[in-house]
């Protein structure tokens, strides 16, 4: 198990990067869930760990690591077998922009903190939220487009998986669940599908973990 200890949810999209990375890189790790509908992350002793109350949180060795990004990072730094990053500095530079589109621009307009304070504060509806969602995430899905077309092959840089696709992957699934239709990306619709295909994702699905609701689960 190589003391790896995961503090993730499901559903969480930047859990489901980080499943996927360990799951890449063939490492076994303990799935402790964290239940955001129940607020489990604003626990004491998971703020701890995490002193902002999101998820994931990976522990390797007893050491906490917060922040997907960060984890990501120090998975491939630290089990270099199947890297997630070419050798290339242009290409992993690019790499980087991709998920950082996702992380730092697309991510924080979706988050339950985010939506939750629509919520409360200005009354959003789900329609609302929607319209929110609707507004915000194809600017960035637009921005992958031309990245990807760029470069892609198979996956999204060439014919090997890289971090651009274990941040992709979730980040689409969450697209649609706000049904913001991402049939019309070709590129990532060509990528989500030889991807959703390959086991470490499938072994990732947010829809078939321990902690997923039975009646949300893929039989
Ligand atoms: N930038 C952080 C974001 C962490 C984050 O906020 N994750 C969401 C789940 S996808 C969460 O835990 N949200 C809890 C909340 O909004 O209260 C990361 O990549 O780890």
């Amino acid at each position: 198990m190589a003391g790896l200890v995961l503090y993730n949810y499901f559903r969480s999209s930047t859990s489901y990067r980080v499943r996927l990375a360990l799951n890449l890189k063939g490492l076994d790790y303990d799935y402790k869930a964290v239940n955001l509908l129940k607020n489990e992350q604003r626990d004491p002793a998971y703020l701890k760990l995490n002193p902002l109350g999101g998820l994931p949180t990976l522990v390797h060795n007893g050491q906490a690591i917060p922040e997907s990004f960060a984890i990501v990072e120090y998975l491939d730094e630290v089990f270099p077998q199947n890297p997630l990053l070419p050798k290339d500095p242009y290409k992993r530079a690019r790499i980087r922009q991709f998920c950082e589109v996702i992380n730092s621009f697309m991510h924080p307009m979706g988050n339950l903190k985010t939506l939750k304070y629509m919520e409360t504060k200005h009354q959003y509806s789900q329609e609302m939220k929607e319209g929110w969602m609707a507004h915000w995430l194809p600017q960035g899905l637009e921005t992958l487009e031309n990245i990807a077309s760029e470069f892609s092959g198979k996956y999204t840089f060439g014919d090997e998986i890289t971090m651009a696709d274990v941040f992709l992957i979730p980040q689409m699934l969450t697209s649609n669940r706000f049904k913001v239709d991402t049939s019309k990306y070709k590129t990532l619709t060509k990528i989500y599908e030889n991807c959703t295909k390959h086991p470490a994702f499938i072994k990732a699905d947010p829809f078939r973990q321990i902690d997923t609701p039975e009646d949300l689960r893929t039989k």
